[in-house]
């Protein structure tokens, strides 16, 4: 049975990976910080199957004594500060976390077993102020936010980890990758909550920043498939994972008001508060190798996405509702 380690598996992807792992037959080992409440709803279905043990990104020591102790064969670095609005309040901590993290990972495995296997969770959020439109591998880095400038550091630490010491060490470059488990505060699950509210009648408007800016926005169900299909590789490579086809947050909020059948404009407000001091303002992937190489492809299309995740809120806020 082989050990995979994955770091956030209290965030969104890190519950879908492990359930995907657990379904191949892995033994998961979940890497979670200490907080003092518990913050485990997206992997409360898997307690009785997965391994959770606390560590923090920033803490050197609790990395290498996690590796030794369970001796991964891979290493899925999913943790982060991920929200890009925060990357402005505490761009230090981003930087720590988000970038120096990498580091701390990529050293541990040198040390203790340099034939582990690592996956580094890159984001579009790299190529920021596109200089080529769709984005591909070989496109050039622009990031607008130090959550960008913080994984354009991560992406080339793992690029030089492999290249100075020969590690396994992949770079998924994943475009926008949503569910019923986003984070309310990113904008795809705010929009499906609010929604979601405004049909029960607990809420009257939303309010949204900038309407018009483009991403490539896929099932996060999806993409752990490639995170995985990128370790099973012959060799350590970069790979950009995302649907080819670009959407503004109008048009999510266009179809998802329409499918409760309301119309956006008579709900969304646009508020100053939620715009950035620097935009990214179009992102769409050109995804042909990880096609061609990985096999990978998405299932979910953005109506069936943004469907899903209306349904999702509903259905839980209905239960809320009723208890
Ligand atoms: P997420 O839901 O925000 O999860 C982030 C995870 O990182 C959480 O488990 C969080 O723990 C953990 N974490 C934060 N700071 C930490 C620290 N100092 N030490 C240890 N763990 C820490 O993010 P996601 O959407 O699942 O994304 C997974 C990864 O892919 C992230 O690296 C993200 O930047 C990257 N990415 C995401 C997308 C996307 O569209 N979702 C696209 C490209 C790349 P808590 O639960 O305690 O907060
Ligand atoms: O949903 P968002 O906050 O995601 P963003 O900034 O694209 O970042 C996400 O995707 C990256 C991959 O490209 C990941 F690396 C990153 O970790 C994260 O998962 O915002 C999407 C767009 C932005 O242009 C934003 O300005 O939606 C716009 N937006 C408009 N109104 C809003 C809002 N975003 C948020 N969060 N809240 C709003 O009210």
């Amino acid at each position: 049975m082989p050990t995979a380690l994955i770091t956030g598996i209290t965030g969104q992807d890190g519950s879908y990976l492990a359930e995907l792992l657990l379904s191949k037959g892995y033994r998961v080992i979940g890497m979670a910080r200490r907080a003092s409440t518990m913050n485990h709803e997206r992997i409360q279905h898997l307690l009785d199957n997965i391994i959770v043990i606390q560590g923090d990104l920033t803490d050197q020591g609790s990395l290498l004594s996690m590796l030794e102790e369970y001796k991964p064969e891979e290493v899925y670095n999913l943790a982060a500060q991920s929200f890009v609005p925060t990357s402005w309040n505490q761009p230090a901590l981003t930087g720590d976390v988000t970038a120096l993290g990498v580091t701390r990972i990529l050293e541990a495995i040198r040390f203790v077993n340099s034939k582990i296997r690592l996956y580094q969770a890159s984001s579009s959020e790299m190529f920021g102020k596109v200089v080529e439109v769709p984005q591909q591998e070989s496109t050039p880095f622009y990031p607008r936010s130090p959550y960008g400038v913080a994984k354009v550091y991560g992406h080339w630490i793992t690029v030089n980890y492999r290249e100075s010491f020969n590690l396994f060490a992949v770079s998924g470059i994943l475009f926008n990758h949503e569910s019923p488990r986003r984070g309310l505060e990113f904008v795809t699950r705010k929009i499906s909550d609010g929604v979601a509210r405004i049909k029960l009648g607990l809420n009257k408007e939303l309010r949204l920043g900038n309407l018009e800016s483009r991403r490539d926005w896929g099932f996060a169900g999806d993409y752990v498939k490639a995170m995985w299909s990128m370790l099973q590789q012959d060799a350590p490579d970069n790979f950009v994972v995302g649907t080819g086809e670009t959407h503004s947050v109008r048009e999510f909020c266009a179809i998802a008001f329409g499918h409760m059948g309301l119309d956006y404009n008579d709900y969304v407000v646009q508020d100053q508060r939620f715009y950035r001091p620097a935009e990214v303002d179009l992102l769409v992937s050109h995804p042909s190798k990880a096609g061609r190489v990985l096999g990978w492809e998405p299932t979910v299309d953005f109506k069936q996405l943004v469907t899903m995740m209306v349904d999702a809120d509903l259905a839980r806020l209905q239960l809320l509702v009723r208890n």
